[in-house]
Parts: C-alpha cells; sequence; structure tokens
C-alpha cells in the first residue's frame, strides 16, 4: 500500500474550539497527523509520498464557488474588518428561518459554517487544499492500479458539505476523491464512514446521487454529535432514494457489535457493485476518545480492516477523525495492516 501524506496540514492549527458553552483548547490538533505518520512509517507499511497537486477543478466539482471562495480569502478579510486575528469563527449562526445571504467579512462564517469547532486560521486554506490533494492523489493511485492507498489528510473533510463547513473540517476530502472516481469513468462508487460521527458533509453532497452509495456506522444523532441530521430514516432523495444507508448506534458499542454491523454496511456495499471504495475512517469509536462514547478496542482495528478489505475492492483509505491521540497512530496502522494483510 502507498501512503500520502503533506507537512502543509501544520499550516492549520485551531487556538480553540466551543463546546458546551465553554472556549476550550482544540481536540484537533497537528500532532495527530504527525502520530499517525509516525506510526505508519513504523509499522512499514509500504511508501509514503507527497501528494500531486491537482488545482481547482476536482475541488469545484464537489464544493460551490462561493464556498470556496470564502474559504480562501475569509481569514484576511476577518483580520481586515476588526476581527480576532486568532481565528475566524462566527458570533451569529444562519438557521432555519434566518438564511438570507449577508456577507459582510465578520459575519459570512456565520453563513457558510453550522458550529463553533471550525475556526480558520491564516494557513487553514493552504492546509485544506493540500488535505484534498492527499485524497485526489490516493484515488488518482487507485486508477493507475494500486489496490490500497492511505491518504492521511488533515484537516478531515466528512462534516463538510457542499457549501457549508464545521466539526473541524473546511472540504470534504473523501467526497472530492470519490467525484473524482466517478469522472475517471468508475459507474459506481462507494463510500463507508467509519468515524464515530456521522459524515452529514459527505451523506450532503450524494444525497440526490445514485452513482456514490453512501453507507455511514456512527453514534446516533439523538445523542451525539452532529445531532441535527443522520438518522436512519435519512434514505436519499430523487434518483439517490435508497442509496444513502445511516446505521446509528447506542453507547457503549463493543467489539463484536460494532464488526456485526459492519458486515450489514459491507452487504450493501456488495450489493451495490462498486469500483472503487473510499473509506472515511475515523478512529474515534475507540474506547479511550475522548469525545466518544463507543468502546473499541485496539485490537477491533486491524479486525475491522479485514473485513473491509474482504470485500476485494481497490480502496481508498481517507483520515478522518479520533482524538485519543496517544492510542491514534497504532490505531490508524493496525486499520490499515488488517487492510494490507487481506488486500
Ligand atoms: C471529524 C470529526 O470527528 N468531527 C467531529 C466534531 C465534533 N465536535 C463536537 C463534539 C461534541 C462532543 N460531545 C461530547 C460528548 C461526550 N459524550
Ligand atoms: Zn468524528
Amino acid at each position: 500500500m502507498i501512503t500520502i501524506a503533506s507537512p502543509e496540514h501544520a499550516q492549520h492549527r485551531a487556538p480553540h474550539e466551543f463546546l458546551d458553552g465553554r472556549l476550550i483548547p482544540p481536540y484537533e490538533s497537528p500532532e495527530r497527523a504527525e502520530i499517525i505518520l509516525a506510526a505508519v512509517e513504523r509499522a512499514g507499511l509500504g511508501p509514503i509520498v507527497r501528494p500531486r497537486a491537482f488545482g481547482d477543478a476536482p475541488l469545484h466539482a464537489v464544493h460551490a464557488p462561493d464556498f470556496l471562495g470564502y474559504l480562501e480569502h475569509a481569514y484576511g478579510r476577518w483580520v481586515a474588518a476588526g476581527g480576532d486575528p486568532a481565528a475566524v469563527l462566527p458570533s451569529t449562526l444562519a438557521v432555519r428561518w434566518m438564511d438570507r445571504r449577508c456577507l459582510h467579512p465578520l459575519v459570512a462564517p456565520g453563513y457558510y459554517s453550522f458550529d463553533l469547532s471550525a475556526p480558520i486560521v491564516a494557513g487553514t486554506y493552504r492546509a485544506a487544499r493540500a488535505s484534498a490533494d492527499i485524497a485526489l492523489t490516493g484515488a488518482a493511485l487507485l486508477l493507475e492500479g494500486e489496490p490500497l492507498a492511505f491518504a492521511l489528510c488533515r484537516p478531515p473533510g466528512h462534516n463538510a458539505g457542499s457549501d457549508m463547513y464545521g466539526g473541524y473540517c473546511y472540504l470534504n476530502n473523501a467526497a472530492i476523491a470519490a467525484e473524482q472516481l466517478v469522472r475517471s469513468g468508475a459507474a459506481r462508487v462507494a463510500i463507508l464512514d467509519i468515524d464515530f460521527h456521522h459524515g452529514n458533509g459527505t451523506q450532503q453532497i450524494f444525497y440526490g446521487r445514485d452513482d456514490v452509495l453512501f453507507v455511514s456506522i456512527h453514534a446516533d444523532p439523538a445523542r451525539e454529535y452532529p445531532y441535527f441530521g443522520g438518522y436512519a430514516d435519512e434514505r436519499g432523495t430523487g434518483a439517490g432514494t435508497g442509496f444513502n444507508l445511516n446505521l446509528p448506534l447506542e453507547a457503549g458499542v463493543d467489539d463484536a457489535r460494532y464488526l456485526a454491523v459492519l458486515d450489514q454496511a459491507l452487504a450493501a456495499i456488495q450489493a451495490f457493485g462498486p469500483r472503487f471504495l473510499v473509506l472515511s475512517a475515523g478512529f474515534d469509536t475507540f474506547g479511550g476518545d475522548p469525545i466518544g462514547d463507543f468502546a473499541l478496542a485496539a485490537a477491533a482495528y486491524p479486525a475491522i480492516g479485514r473485513r473491509i478489505a474482504a470485500l476485494g475492492l481497490p480502496t481508498l483509505v481517507v483520515q478522518e477523525g479520533g482524538y485519543a491521540v496517544a492510542a491514534l497512530g497504532e490505531n490508524a496502522a493496525s486499520l490499515l495492516r488488517g487492510m494490507a494483510a487481506e488486500a
């Protein structure tokens, strides 16, 4: 297998996030990517390469032009207008019956984001673009015949929708890669999201589509973030009806329970018959995760990897969440080891 990684991620370092009314140190830190990279190196899982540069077109294939323009210029315009140079974070959010476009530099963050956990700093856009290029390089490698690639993306992506960001995510790396695979001729691509949180952005991007199946195993949103979406009755719309599968789970899920649900997800993917699999891989399902409430042991990850690889599909693994930093590297390497052993 090939890993794609870049030091550019370090350009994004959030100073804080809001959680339960408190301004706290961010769970999503540069150390996460460093510890994963070190573990993958130690595990000797194959070459580690830098991303290629793909330009704007693949971003525009998934995200709205005004949204991309906002992300690129948000920090500079925010600071020029008197916003706190520490980071861009909204004070007022566009919600339900208050969603008119108001794009003053101090206000646009509330139009384009849906929570207070994704601050923008000077280097955020550069890091997010490099993260998308990492996923795109992985997609290109699959198209060139690689059976397995690991896109060590940071910042993560699965909470970012076509025109909204949040949940530590700015550009939807997995969606951008999946769309690229479709546009390169794959009739069907499946995305399996095993982050602890629902991949609300990925769901939104492909909700009306029958050529991209989205399957997500996650904490029941009635209890956990993102709360306002990710329920089992969300099955897709129009032509996409039946091509979105949410498998929300109770607190305390252990290895056996998780693997049984994973088998359900894999059966749906197999029935769909995709040419490629994109795996949104979060490790916040780990028992020791500070913001998750599942109870997976470290031994779950190689088992999860083996089962997913047993599908026999060329697979792009895209790094998403996981905040038990001390265990994060080993958990990621374990998943990959399981996949590589089966592939
Ligand atoms: C990529 C990713 O994993 N994004 C997740 C962002 C979650 N941010 C809000 C976290 C809410 C945490 N609630 C803690 C409840 C403890 N059970
Ligand atoms: Zn997560």
